[in-house]
């Protein structure tokens, strides 16, 4: 191999200058960005919480220029960061700001082929980079779309959306990411392309490696492409919002539509504060009447849907007020979705993001717990969430930095006691390391990392994510 350039003003070797030049024979030099100006949109996360590092941005076109960029890290010692739509909100997409390993962010906003659709078997294939949008968009043609569907979607990527296994707002029918994957084409960190690529709903050869990907947050592979399942789009639904005074009147209300013969499409739960943050940004209030929470549910059944929502909701004591309206009601749907982009516009600090499970039965008592901490410190709390599936979105907001951890810890204690998860949906990333022992024995996090070490033996692929 020839030596390394010298840079002329230190003497020293540039070894960054001649690795972008080597990356720049694989992706194309105009694809691999050094400029800080030109990286700065890679190097902060959707928060604005975590920023990074990096010596190049290198965007891939296709797997083998992928593995090819990997094997050269390998050989290299560069660590890789995968980056989709830059959408997490665990800091899993930015390389770390003072990390000892040099890295690349790997974005792959150039992988956006899809395949023909199959309508039969009712699956599609797509480049890791194309976002749910997109997808979406072309499903539509063939009367399907994908089963997960986030606020996120123009930019979020079904790369990104494997490697965090998100979850979002149809969880409660049609199952997380992971439910809906049927192969995969990765490239792991010794730069071979591993490709599980069967249209099979059933196929029992041994471990679930695609599965295993998922939820992996780029710490075992670069996913490359993925095979997923399409569900047919939904036909006629009704959506409401009602006013209830207690979390248990939303459980109640989706059991209520379930013994009614209807099927929910998808169940929120939101509080007074948030609905008023929203409004301060422009979304009307979905009823008048003040209530402690908002419940939104989308339902599909017969054509008289409606009546039996109505008969439903006066049935169901605990409910103050209620809006029905047919699907897909964008206008209330508007409500929930603005929370995040509202919260992010109203803090002033880096919102502090604790998206948290527990078993339904505790869901009341763990709202107004975590509620009850935010309260007691000085910061302001919006709880939100996909009540259906006991998940919880806690923001607080304004946190003063030294106060970040200590909070973090008790909302996550809380929910442990509950039996519940640190991670319901968004991962583990950068933001939970230091928590993973709640909820995960010393055995499983041991197995987890034998797993990490044998794909990922020099520890290149995002280092800092989900293992210290
Ligand atoms: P990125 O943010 O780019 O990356 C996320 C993680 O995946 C990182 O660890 C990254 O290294 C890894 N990764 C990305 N691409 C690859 C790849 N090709 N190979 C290997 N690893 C890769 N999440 C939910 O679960 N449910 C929601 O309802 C939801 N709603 C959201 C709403 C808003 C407004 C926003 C801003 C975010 C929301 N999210 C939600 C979080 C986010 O959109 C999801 O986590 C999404 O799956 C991230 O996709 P991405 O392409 O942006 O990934
Ligand atoms: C959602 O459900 C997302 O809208 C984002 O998971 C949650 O902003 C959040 O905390
Ligand atoms: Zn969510």
């Amino acid at each position: 191999m020839a030596p390394d350039p010298v840079d002329s003003a230190s003497g020293r070797p540039d070894v960054s200058r001649s690795l972008s030049e080597r990356l720049g024979e694989i992706v194309g030099s105009s694809h691999v960005l050094t400029d800080a100006d030109a990286m700065a949109g890679y190097l902060t996360d959707w928060t604005g919480r975590w920023t990074g590092s990096a010596v190049a941005v290198v965007r891939p076109l296709t797997a083998d220029e992928v593995a090819a960029v990997v094997g050269l890290c390998a050989d290299e010692g560069i660590a890789i960061c995968p980056q989709g739509g830059n959408t997490g909100l665990v800091g899993g997409s930015i390389p770390p700001a003072d990390a000892s390993t040099p890295a690349i962010v790997l974005s792959t906003a150039r992988m956006t082929d899809i395949d023909e659709i199959d309508t039969v078997g009712r699956s599609v294939g797509v480049q890791a980079g194309v976002t749910l949008a997109a997808l979406d968009a072309r499903a539509s043609s063939a009367g399907l779309r994908f089963g997960v569907d986030l606020a996120s979607r123009e930019s979020a990527t079904l790369g990104g959306m494997v490697a965090t296994n998100a979850g979002g707002t149809r969880m409660i029918r049609h199952g997380n990411t992971r439910s809906q994957l049927l192969g995969i084409e990765a490239v792991r960190a010794d730069g071979q392309i591993l490709r599980r690529w069967r249209s099979l709903v059933k196929d029992n050869v041994g471990y679930d490696v695609p599965g295993l990907l998922a939820g992996s947050e780029g710490t075992l592979a670069v996913i490359t492409r993925v095979l997923v399942r399409l569900v047919p789009t939904t036909g006629a639904t009704v959506v409401f919002v009602a006013a209830i005074d207690d979390v248990s009147v939303a459980l109640a209300l989706i059991d209520a539509v379930s013994d009614a013969g209807l099927t929910t499409e998808a169940a929120e739960i939101m509080t007074q504060a948030g609905v008023d943050l929203v409004h301060d940004h422009g979304v009307r209030r979905p009823v008048s009447s003040p209530a402690q929470f908002y419940v939104l549910l989308e339902v599909s059944g017969p054509h008289d849907a409606e009546d039996v929502v109505l008969q439903v909701l006066d049935g169901q004591p605990g409910v103050v007020d209620a809006v029905v309206e047919p699907g897909p009601a964008r206008d209330l749907w508007l409500v929930r979705e603005s929370h995040t982009e509202s919260i992010a516009r109203s803090t002033t600090t880096p919102v502090v993001k604790l998206d948290v499970s527990v078993p339904l039965r505790a869901l009341p008592a763990a709202f107004a717990e975590l509620a009850a901490i935010a309260d007691d410190d000085d910061c302001r709390p919006i709880l939100f969430g996909h009540v259906g599936d006991g998940n919880i979105h806690v923001n607080l907001l304004d946190v003063a930095e030294e106060s970040v951890e200590s909070l973090t810890d008790r909302v996550f204690r809380v929910v442990s006691a509950h039996g519940g998860s640190i991670s319901a949906e968004h991962g583990i990333g950068r933001a939970k390391v230091a928590w993973t022992g709640l909820g995960r024995s010393a055995v499983d996090l041991d197995t987890m990392k034998a797993i990490k070490t044998a794909l990922d033996p020099a520890g290149l692929l995002n280092p800092g994510v989900l293992f210290e």
